[in-house]
């Protein structure tokens, strides 16, 4: 069984931060990425957790990732707004602009967010959330590297190209999802392989073509979408919606951007908002109402609403703490040093 150590969250964040201050970080982005880890432990999602730091840290040592970029805001349109992150990661651009996309959302009742030059490892609900606690509707999208074959293939072109929506619910947490197009997340191989433990099937292919459950070789070889032609379908849209539409990079051009230094997925994101005051108005609480009934609907057949355990697992971590691999907690707090 592995070893654990349980950190408080403030322990967490504290680790995250002296490792990344102690490479050279600059604060505004330690403090950035420090919350969005602590809060991938806090919600028991392990996968963008504390291990990513690892790469977030190999990626700047890569000379991938830029340690202090400002990010620059640009109004681009009366619902469009850009943020050129300058080469640093995405995190601290979309804190920034944050507010004035508020704004353009209110003001529209739709607007998207292009952030552009970003280097990517994060989960993509922590930038849904601040949205659907205004009040908002939201979807973000992002490529990632060229891990992933289209169906019908053999050969990594797509990304992971996550997905995630959030829908707020009075009085409760949002309904919020944020899943992969590929059948897991690459993080999610990558703790496998750490622990040294088989994946489940459906999940990859060797670079010969043949599935595969061993993470060396499907690291290696190819990761596969999730539900065939339909998740390879969403994963292109992915490419397209984040990449050319707002001027940035496919996974494909990701990866030859990294040259094989392993360093995070390096191009564009793309957030899109909608004001359901503006779509509805008066009418806001009737429908909300209905989605409220069917979202009763669902449970009522023992279906789980999106987000739903994140949320329970985080009044327990913001009990308890967080149990964090002893190995892993070995590894980060040689960083700090
Ligand atoms: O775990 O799928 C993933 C991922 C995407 C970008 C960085 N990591």
């Amino acid at each position: 069984m592995t070893q654990t150590r349980n950190l408080s969250l403030d322990q967490a964040y504290q680790l995250a931060l002296s490792a990344l201050l102690n490479n050279g970080f600059s604060q505004a982005h330690a403090e950035a990425v420090a919350q969005n880890v602590t809060h991938g432990e806090r919600d028991g999602c392990a996968s963008h957790g504390l291990y990513r730091l690892l790469g977030c840290i190999r990626s700047l040592h890569a000379g991938k990732v830029s340690a202090d970029a400002q990010p620059k805001l640009n109004d681009r349109a009366p619902a469009i707004l850009q943020v050129d992150a300058g080469g640093a990661f995405s995190l601290l651009a979309y804190r920034r602009a944050l507010p004035d996309f508020i704004d353009k959302v209110r003001a529209n009742g739709i607007a998207a967010l292009a952030i552009n030059r970003c280097v990517h490892f994060s989960a993509l609900w922590a930038d849904i959330e601040p949205l659907t606690e205004k009040g908002l509707v939201a979807l973000a999208c992002t490529p990632s590297h060229a891990w992933v074959t289209p169906a019908g293939g053999s050969r990594p072109l797509f990304g992971t190209n996550p997905i995630a929506f959030g829908w707020p619910r009075p009085g409760r947490p949002p309904f919020l999802f944020d899943m992969a197009t590929s059948a897991a997340a690459r993080g999610e191989i990558e703790l496998h392989r750490r622990a040294g433990t088989p994946l489940p099937e459906g999940w990859g292919i060797d670079s010969a073509g043949n599935p595969s459950t061993d993470p060396v070789s499907v690291l290696e070889g190819a990761m596969l979408t999730f539900g065939g032609h339909k998740g390879s379908a969403l994963a292109a849209m992915v490419e397209l919606l984040a990449g050319p539409l707002i001027g940035d990079l496919t996974s494909k051009e990701s990866l030859a951007y990294d040259e094989r230094t392993g360093s995070s997925p390096y191009g564009g994101e793309l957030v899109i908002a909608l004001d359901p005051e503006r779509f509805l108005g008066a009418d806001r609480a009737k429908y909300f109402a209905r989605a409220e009934a069917m979202f009763a609907d669902m449970q009522a057949q023992g279906a789980r609403i999106p987000g739903e355990r994140r949320y329970q697992r985080r009044q327990q971590s913001e009990l308890s703490g967080v149990e964090i691999p002893t190995g892993l907690y070995d590894e980060i707090a040689a960083l700090c040093r």
